[in-house]
């Protein structure tokens, strides 16, 4: 397949709005329409739908149906693009009676990741979560995909193309199922000597294009892409930082979320994003000039929830500060939002305050503990003594029992050697 292949396709889009008018579409419409782009396409026309419960078989009534065949007869539209996710049999159905591709939001998602993919890890995971995608899309009448060869929705990563045949398909899966583990294995050795150094991590999360890779490249001076495209970063940087204090962490850039991610980019996503649940504190990075910025602040934290994380000790960093003019919206944001500060990671304004902030959390919050370490673990042992206060150590056969007074980030990092009786 070309390069240029699903570029300039001419879509039709679907968009669920309140009451089906424009006005009460707002940012919704303005992000699919940002999605569409992103993954190459053209909108050519909008067709708006009240909310309410779709039609079973069709997704849209009759009259919609009737609306969507003129418009994208009128346009000549190569495909259908829908804000919602439909059923395979939706579908499978509104393929047959229109004629045409449809791509619904998760399928259009999974085509950006897979086009931004950079590592083999990355490429992987979107293969991986693209063919569970598809596989029950391709049995009965879910064929045009395969009748209309290329384009959006049928890319997998890099320039390959995705395997449409369900033989082959459910092969390719065994394959990337054991590439994958195989890549992971390898990450995880990569990973040893970082955890062995007990430095804390912070992870960088938050909304797509709030300005995470902006923030990363202000704070450790390391050139990582950004841009106004959705979904820039597929690959997390990691970086080693010296706070101001002289303390050392890990930073790490994360994938950007989204309002209604799909399920099987949160599960094969969930290995990278492992480095999140690592970590110890988490970077929210809100875009404050976002029309809806509440909206994609409870959608981050929904993700969190979903990845089991949601209770990590959290700041809320709202960016973009520069195009902001109305000191009362950041005021009410700071007032809103949990350990909230307002900077612009383009221009630098409110850095050291985020920095003071994160030393200020990483130090507070003692917690009393009672550990086993094992003589093997020497290196904690020192950390203890370096970060805490001991109470009582007592040194057995197998390892030293220590009952110690810890920061509550450094606490954290020695859980697993918590004895079983609390101090
Ligand atoms: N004006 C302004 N623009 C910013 C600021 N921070 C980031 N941007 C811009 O916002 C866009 C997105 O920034 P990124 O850093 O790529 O955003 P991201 O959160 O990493 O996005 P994904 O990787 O897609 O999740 C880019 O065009 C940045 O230049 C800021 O403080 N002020
Ligand atoms: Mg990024």
């Amino acid at each position: 397949m070309t390069k240029e292949t699903g570029y300039g396709e001419k879509a039709v889009l679907v968009v669920t709005a309140g009451d089906g008018r424009e006005e009460t579409a707002g940012a919704a419409l303005e992000e699919v329409k940002e999605l569409a782009v992103s993954a190459g396409a053209q909108v050519a026309a909008v067709l708006l739908r009240r909310s309410g419960r779709p039609d079973p078989a069709f997704f849209l009534g009759t009259g919609k149906i009737e609306e969507l065949r003129q418009l994208v007869r009128e346009h000549q539209a190569d495909l259908v693009l829908f804000d919602d996710e439909l059923t395979p049999a939706q579908a499978g159905n509104l393929e047959e009676i229109l004629e045409t591709k449809i791509i619904d939001r998760t399928g259009l998602i999974l085509d950006i990741f897979a086009q931004r993919a950079q590592t083999r890890e990355a490429k992987l995971q979107v293969e991986k979560a693209q063919l569970e995608y598809l596989l029950p899309r391709l049995s009965g009448k879910g064929k045009i995909l395969s009748r209309l060869g290329g384009g959006i929705g049928t890319r997998g990563p890099g320039e390959t193309k995705l395997e449409t045949d369900r033989r082959k398909l459910r092969r390719r899966m065994g394959v990337v199922n054991s590439k994958l583990k195989k890549v992971r294995a390898q990450r995880y050795l990569q990973r040893a000597p970082r955890e062995k150094k007990a430095w804390p991590l912070l992870a960088l999360v938050g909304y797509t294009s709030a300005g995470k890779s902006t923030l990363f490249k202000a704070i450790t001076g390391t050139q990582v892409e950004t841009s106004e495209r959705l979904f820039a970063t597929l690959d997390p940087a990691l970086r080693r930082v010296v706070l101001p204090n002289r303390q050392e962490v890990f930073l790490v850039d994360t994938v950007g979320f989204i309002r209604k991610l799909p399920h099987q980019l949160v599960e094969a996503f969930r290995a990278t994003l492992e480095e999140t649940s690592h970590a110890d504190l988490l970077l929210h990075v809100v875009n404050l000039a976002a029309p809806n910025v509440d909206e994609e602040f409870a959608a981050v934290i929904e993700v969190l929830r979903q990845l089991g994380i949601e209770d990590k000790p959290r700041i809320t960093v709202l960016n973009k500060k520069d195009l902001i003019t109305n000191e009362f919206t950041i005021a009410r944001l700071e007032r809103t939002y949990p350990e909230a500060v307002a900077i612009s990671a383009l221009t630098g304004e409110g850095l050291p305050l985020l920095l003071a902030k994160i030393v200020d959390l990483l130090s507070s919050r003692v917690k009393r503990g009672r550990f086993f370490l094992p003589y093997s673990e020497g290196d904690l042992l020192a950390l203890v003594h370096e970060k805490g206060r001991i109470i009582k150590e007592e040194y057995l056969p197998a390892g030293v029992d220590l009952d110690a007074e810890l920061p509550s980030i450094w606490f954290n990092r020695l859980q697993k050697y918590l004895a079983r009786r609390q101090a």
